[in-house]
C-alpha cells in the first residue's frame, strides 16, 4: 500500500538535497523499525515492558545488574537476525553522493554499518559493544544469548552494555563531531525519532538555527516538527527510496 503523501512534498524534499553539498541525517528508532525493530515509544514500544527509569539508569544496573542484563540479553537477542531495510540501504549510498555527508544515530543496533554506512555517529553508544566496570575495557561482542548474566570480564569485573543511560553523559567526542556537522550542513534529515531526548534532539535545533534545511521523514510528526521545512509522512523504508528517486530525476 503506497502512502498516499502531497507530492510537492517530496518534490521540495529532492530539490532542498539537489542544491544541498552538505547533508546531515539524524537517525532515530524509526528507521530500524521496518527492520522488524520494536521502538521505544507509543504503541508496543520497547518502553512499555519496562519503565525505561527501570532498566535504561545506572541506578537501575548497580541496584540488579541481573534484571537489567535479562533486558539487553533480550533485545540482542531480537536484534542479531535483523536487516537493514531499504531506508538503512539508501543512508549507505549517500555516503557517496554529497561533497560532505554525515550521519548521526541514536540506535544502538548496527544496521546503518550493516548497510554499508561507515563513520556512523553513534551518539548512544552500541548494544553489540560491552564495557568493564573494573578494568574499563571496551569491546565488541555478538555473544547472543549469554550463556551466564551477568557476563563477566577476563578480569573478574561485571561487564555492562556499552550504551549510554539516562543520566549519563554522551561520549563527548561523538557529541562534539555531531554538532559541528549540525552547525555546517544546509540540509538536515531527521528519520524516525520523536525527538524527545537531549542532548541528541538538540542537534536538530542548533542545524536549524545555523540556518539548515530541515526534513523529517516519520510517519507521526516529532517534538521538533515545527522546525522541519518539508515533512515526509510515511515509513522511512518507502519515503526514503522515492525521495532517491525524485533526486535522481532531479541530477541526473
Ligand atoms: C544526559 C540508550 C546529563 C540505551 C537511550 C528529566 C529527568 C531526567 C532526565 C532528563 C529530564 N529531562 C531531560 C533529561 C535528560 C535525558 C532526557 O532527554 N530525557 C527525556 C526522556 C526527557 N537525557 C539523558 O539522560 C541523556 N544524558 O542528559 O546526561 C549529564 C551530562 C553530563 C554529566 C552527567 C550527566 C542520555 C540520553 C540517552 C538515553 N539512552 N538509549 C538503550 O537504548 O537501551 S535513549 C532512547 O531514546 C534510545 O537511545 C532512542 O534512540 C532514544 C530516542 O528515542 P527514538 O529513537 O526517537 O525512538 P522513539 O520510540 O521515541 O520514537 C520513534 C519514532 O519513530 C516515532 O516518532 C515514530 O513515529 C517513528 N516511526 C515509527 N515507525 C517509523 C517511524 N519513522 C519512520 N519510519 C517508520 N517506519
Ligand atoms: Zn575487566
Amino acid at each position: 500500500m503506497t502512502t498516499m503523501i502531497t507530492l510537492d512534498s517530496m518534490t521540495r524534499a529532492a530539490e532542498l538535497l539537489a542544491r544541498a553539498s552538505r547533508v546531515m541525517v539524524f537517525t532515530g528508532a524509526g528507521v530500524s523499525a521496518e527492520s522488524g525493530v520494536p521502538t521505544f515509544r507509543g504503541a508496543g514500544g520497547l518502553w512499555e515492558g519496562h519503565p525505561v527509569e527501570q532498566v535504561a539508569t545506572p541506578e537501575a544496573f548497580a541496584a540488579d545488574p541481573l534484571m537489567v542484563w535479562r533486558f539487553y540479553d533480550q533485545r540482542r537477542v531480537n536484534l542479531a537476525p535483523r536487516r537493514p531495510n531499504p531506508a538503512h540501504q539508501v543512508l549507505a549510498r549517500w555516503q557517496e553522493r554529497f561533497a560532505s555527508f554525515v550521519l548521526a544515530t541514536q540506535n544502538v543496533d548496527s544496521l546503518h554499518e550493516d548497510a554499508g554506512s561507515r563513520g556512523v555517529l553513534h551518539l548512544h553508544g552500541s548494544i553489540w559493544r560491552v564495557r568493564c566496570c573494573r578494568c574499563q575495557e571496551e569491546r565488541e561482542d555478538r555473544t547472543a544469548p549469554f550463556p551466564a548474566l551477568p557476563p563477566r570480564c577476563s578480569c573478574g569485573g561485571l561487564l555492562r552494555p556499552a550504551v549510554v543511560w539516562f543520566g549519563e553523559p554522551l561520549p563527548m567526542d561523538v557529541l562534539e563531531t555531531a554538532m559541528v556537522a549540525s552547525e555546517r550542513c544546509e540540509v538536515l534529515l531527521v528519520v524516525g525519532t520523536s525527538a524527545v531526548v537531549y542532548p541528541a534532539a538538540g542537534l536538530v535545533e542548533v542545524a536549524a538555527s545555523a540556518g539548515a534545511s530541515v526534513i523529517e521523514v516519520n510517519p507521526q510528526a516529532s517534538a521538533l516538527a515545527w522546525l522541519a521545512s518539508v515533512a515526509l509522512r510515511g515509513p522511512a523504508g518507502e519515503m526514503l527510496p522515492r525521495l532517491e528517486e525524485a533526486l535522481a530525476e532531479r541530477t541526473s
